[in-house]
This record gives structure tokens, sequence and C-alpha cells, in this order.
């Protein structure tokens, strides 16, 4: 089945990508002349101090050397780009419009006080002490102060790591100490679906034992009082209130960093992606214009969350480089009901909303009746991302919510690409449900073997990336080794992604899931080995495998098998507990099984495939099992399969 772009999104189109001859293009002229291109869209784009000349400097060969640079010449702040040039045409204009967890509770900022609001964070964490190149943390709910926060630190040079307000104490210690960070802000409440979450008692938990946090900076979001060290804890208000609202910004080389971002992998600890200055700033900036078509009177909606990429990239740094006005969202899609995105819609206009198909299905099971009562024919874009999204959610999402005028921009991308890689470019591409459609310009994919050949025209594979583009990370923090072992070290030459791609005869890619041993849950991002080291630090457990399994709601389920210690018994809610306490919230186990043995080889590797199968609930399809060391356990975790959460 296939969708041809609805008129209105057609029509008016400010993107010069109008039409799929244009993008095929673009696209080659892309492929051609990678440098030309990129340096003709920065230049357009991005406010540069010190215009670049040079483009790409190093390929994926190469990379164990060192890491990529784009723009090396080029020196810039971020945020003049997403600030100070916008003060004269669009100083007035809202920047940022947040939407507090109760309906209505609104605050806006236009570019002009957020411009204010910046500089002062960036004068009170200098005068914390803060400097160009060193890290700060920072651990918030969604006010428009996270955003500030962001900004600030990117003023001064300063590096910031955003971290999900759902991760626990533990894990949030843990990202303190991998990034050496010096200062952690917070806030004394997160405000979520009417109940409060302690960010800042967390923070305590968390840096009781790190000598390297010196200063905790705390926005108060709400009237309760939060413990408070008079030698540490310094209040937003405060610390603003004495400070200027202006503020020269510190200039930067191209391939300064801008931010680190953990993120789950297949094996370990998380990683801390590195982000730079002037790629990542040019290609979500061109990305957000070009996927959604930005128009200037646009009301952009982006329902993520900050502690995520798609909360950096794209509620933050696209769209106030391209001088949107970008929605913040504190609270849920539930609260006080189903209803409460498509009421927001309504009430401030919304012409491009972004969420995720998780949200998508659970919010289509809850009935129809909660988006048709409110208006919604501001909308034009309708984008998701996260994880695969299923055809009848897609078509729920373009019936229902869009009544068939809206185009859907199935985007895919990750931590990693820093923006949108594949996805429709709103008035041109032809969609299909469950489809993300084909490569943005620039971005080069190919489908590999195992053994890392290309597969030609339709096909199914590994998803790899050929050629470098400005927006991709560029190592892992303090660990260049792990980088191109993870990324690069299976196809030589290019970058895998870790997801399979199924690619159709219309050159049209159809993302499988990952292939590693990545869960993607709600469209949060976990590692098994998160799980299976939390578990085990049970003291009833002996050995745990977690795999996931197809969940209606969110993608992904969790499903656990685990080995009791010799004769002991193992109470399921103290491994969600255990999963709370190091890792979050986030991270629930939805299925346990109690297993006699894990499935290995003769060498002792935990046979996966075959615990998927057996979660999948395709344990006759088993194949060959002769390869185990004692193929009977696969009977009896086979007899003992659990089907309820
Ligand atoms: C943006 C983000 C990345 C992983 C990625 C995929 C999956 C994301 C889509 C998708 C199918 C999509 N970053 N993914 N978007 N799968 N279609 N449109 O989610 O680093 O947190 O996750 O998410 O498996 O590798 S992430």
């Amino acid at each position: 089945m296939r969708y041809d772009v609805p008129d209105r999104v057609r029509e008016n189109a400010a993107t010069p990508i109008r039409d799929l001859d244009r993008y095929r293009e673009t696209h080659a002229a892309a492929a051609n002349d990678p440098n030309g291109f990129w340096l003709g869209v920065t230049k357009e784009r991005i406010a540069w101090r010190e215009e670049p000349t040079l483009g790409l400097e190093g390929d994926f060969h190469g990379i164990a050397e060192g890491p990529l640079s784009w723009f090396g010449d080029g020196r810039l702040n971020v945020t003049e780009s997403c600030l100070d040039r916008h003060l004269e045409a669009r100083g007035d204009k809202v920047a940022i419009l947040w939407e507090g967890d109760e309906p209505g509770e609104v605050r806006k900022l236009t570019y002009r006080e957020l411009h204010a609001e910046v500089c002062k964070a960036a004068n009170a964490l200098a005068a914390l002490g803060l400097k160009k190149g060193e890290r700060a943390i920072i651990y918030m709910g969604m006010v428009p102060e996270a955003a500030i926060a962001m900004l600030a630190c990117a003023r001064l040079g300063a590096v910031h790591s955003v971290v999900f307000g759902g991760f626990s104490a533990d894990a949030l210690r843990d990202r303190v100490r991998d990034c050496g960070a010096e200062i952690v802000i917070t806030q004394d409440l997160g405000v979520r679906g009417g109940k409060h979450i302690p960010l800042k008692a967390t923070v305590d938990e968390a840096l009781a034992g790190s000598p390297s946090v010196k200063k905790v900076l705390v926005y108060k979001r709400t009237e309760e009082e939060v413990p408070w060290d008079a030698s540490r804890d310094v209040w937003w208000h405060e610390a603003l209130g004495a400070a200027e609202p202006t503020h020269e910004a510190e200039i930067v080389e191209a391939e300064h960093p801008l931010f680190v971002l953990y993120t789950s992998g297949s094996t370990g600890r998380p990683k801390g992606v590195v982000h730079t200055s002037g790629g990542y700033i040019t290609y979500t900036s061109y990305t957000h214009a070009t996927v959604f078509d930005l128009r200037e009177d646009d009301v952009y909606a982006c329902v993520a969350d900050v502690g995520w990429i798609t909360g950096h990239s794209y509620i933050v740094y696209g769209p106030l480089a391209n001088g949107a006005t970008t929605l913040m969202f504190e609270s849920i899609p539930t609260y006080p009901d189903a209803g409460r995105y498509w009421d927001m819609v309504q009430r401030h206009g919304v012409t491009i909303f972004y969420t995720a198909p998780t949200a998508i299905r659970a919010l289509a099971a809850k009935g129809d009746e909660h988006v048709t009562k409110h208006d919604r024919s501001t909308l034009r874009v309708l984008g998701t991302v996260g994880e695969p999204i299923n055809p009848e959610a897609w078509v729920w999402y373009f019936d229902v919510v869009g009544e068939k005028r809206c185009t859907i921009v199935d985007t895919w991308w990750q931590t990693e690409t820093g923006g949108i890689a594949i996805s429709p470019i709103a008035p041109a591409t032809p969609t299909k449900p469950g489809s993300a459609t084909l490569p943005m310009p620039g971005i080069l994919t190919s489908l590999r073997t195992k053994e890392g050949a290309v597969i030609r025209g339709p096909g199914q594979g590994l998803l790899c990336i050929d050629h470098p583009w400005p927006g991709q990370a560029r190592t892992v923090w303090g660990d260049h080794e792990r980088f191109v072992a993870t990324y690069f070290g299976h196809v030589p030459g290019a970058y895998f992604t870790g997801d399979g791609c199924r690619r159709d005869e219309d050159g049209y890619h159809w993302i499988t899931g990952r292939v590693d041993d990545v869960l993607n849950v709600s469209g949060h991002r976990m590692g098994t080995a998160e799980f299976e080291a939390a578990i085990v630090s049970v003291e009833e457990v002996a050995e745990a495998a977690v795999v996931g399994y197809p969940h209606e709601v969110k993608g992904q389920g969790v499903y656990a098998y685990v080995v009791p210690q010799g004769g002991a018994t193992v109470d399921p809610a103290s491994l969600n507990g255990a999963c709370r306490t190091q890792i979050g919230a986030h991270a629930k186990i939805d299925r346990v099984q109690v297993v006699p043995g894990l499935p290995k080889t003769r060498s002792g590797k935990v046979m996966r495939r075959i615990l998927r199968k057996i979660a999948e609930g395709r344990g006759d399809e088993l194949g060959d099992t002769s390869t185990l060391a004692d193929p009977s356990v696969v009977d009896a975790i086979r007899d003992g399969f659990v089907t309820k959460d």
C-alpha cells in the first residue's frame, strides 16, 4: 500500500525538496560531492564566526587512528545559531512553548527572553566555576530550564550530559563518574502525571562519594521542601537572579564537544556517545527543516524527553537553530486522560506533531473519541520515531489523528546518528505504512550480509552507512577503541547500525529491529546486559539471560530466564527491585521464568537465539540444538514458557 502526499502537505512547501525527483537529484548531488553539499548547507543555515572551508577530514577506514572531523577550520558557538541571530527578526516570536503537567499550565519564552535566560544561566554557571571543556550533568524533568541549562553549557563551551530523570541514583552516579562531571544541574522535584519525582534527593544519593562534583544547581519547580547541603547546593533562581542577562559566547572549534549522551549497547555499561558542535548543529538544523518541511508560522511539538537524543536534536537544537516555536511537554500522554495530546494540539494550534509508536499504540487502544473530540485541523505533518511502527498503528495515526490530510514521517535514526537518517521528506515522499522510506541526502545506506558483502537491489540484511555525515557521533567518551570496535568492527569501512533492514523494489527501507542484544521497550533503549547484571546481583540468583519478545503496546517486552542458586527460591519482585535501583523505574521485567539451566554451547556461550524463540512463543521452531552442551535444558525451558506478564 502506497500513500501519495496529501495536497495540503505538498502545497507551499518551504523545502526545495518538493517532490521525488528533487529528492533523487539532491541525494545524488550529495553522494557525488559530500563536501560541496554539506559546506553549502552549513553556510546557508549556521551562524559561523569563522566560516569553514574544509568539509570532511578522515574516513571510516582510518577511524581507529582518531575521530573524523567536519568543517575543521570553522569556529562558532552553536547558541549563536540557536539564539542571537534570531533576535532581530524573531525576537518576539515564541521560542519555547511550555505546557506543564496540568492542562493549560503554560509558559511562553520568546527568543529574546530565552536568549536572556541562557545568558544569565551561563554567567551563573561560570560563577560556580564551570569552564570550557568541563562536564555538567543535567538531571531534570521537562521544564524550560532543562533546555536553558543545555544551552548555557554550550554557551560556555562546557559539555553537557543530560541524564533522563527516570534513571536511578546508581545509574546517575555511574554517568557522573564516567564523564568526570564538575557540576550537576537538577530541580527539587519532577512533576509528571500528577506525581512528584524526587530528582534532588536522587542526586544527593548519587553524589555521596563523588568528590568531583563541587556544586549542585537546583531549579525550584514546586513549593515542597527538599534536603539541602548549603556548602554545595545553590538555588537556580538565586544564582540567575544575581546574573547579567548578556554573555559573550565562547567561540570554539567546529569539533569541540557539545554533549555526551549515554546510551545502551549490547555489552557492558552504557557508552557516552560524543557529539561535537559544527557538524551536529548543521545536521539537526538541516534534517529538522527538511523532513518536517518547517515553515515560519509552524507550531512544532515533539513530545519526547530531553533525556534522550530525540529531545536534544528535535526539541532543543534543531528547532531553535531553525527559529521555530518548539513545544516542551512536561506530562504524559494519558494525563489527565488519553486526549491530552489532541487537547494540546487544539489549544496551541500545533501543525507538526512528533511522537513514538508506543504512545500511538497505547492511545489507539483507548478509543477514537479521545482524539475526535478535539480539533486537529491545524496538523500537517505527523512524525514517529524510536522503534518500528506496525502498519495498524500507522494507519490509525494517519486516518484518525491526521484525518487523512496529514503526511506521516516515520523517522529512523539513533543516538549515534545525531539526527534523522532515513525518513520521508514531508512534501516529497509517498509513504508506505511501516517503512521509514528513503535515506536523507548525504546518507549512503547499504545492506550487508553477516560477512559484510553488499546486497544490491531488493533484499534484507544488516543496515550500514557507507560514508560519514556531519551529525554522526565522533567517539565514545574516554574510550575511542570501544567506539571503533562497536560501530566499525563488523564491516570494515562502514558504520554498522545494529539494526536489520529490508529494502523493497522501490528502494524503500523497512527496519526489522535490532540484530544485537539491545532492547527497545516503549522506545527506551536498554541493553540485555544491563538487566542481567542487575538480576545476578540478587543473592538467590546464579545466572540470568534476558531477551525481548513482541509486546502489543511496548513494542518489546522484557523476558528474563533465571537460574537460582542451588536450592534457593527467587522472588520476581526482588529482581524488579534490583533493576529499579541499578537502572531506573523504566527498566521493568515483564516475564520471569525460573529455569534449571541456560542453553549453552560446549564452549559455554549462551545460545540467545533459542531463548528468543521460546520467549516469542516459537519454541517449536528451534532448529538444530545438537551443538548444546546439554540439549535437555531446552525441553525444560520450553515446558515452563511464561505467557503472562
Ligand atoms: C532516535 C532513537 C535507536 C534505535 C535504532 C532502531 C530504533 C528508531 C526507528 C527505529 C524502526 C524507526 N535513538 N528506531 N527509530 N526502528 N523505525 N523509525 O530512538 O538511540 O534511542 O534508539 O531505535 O532500532 O537502532 S535511540
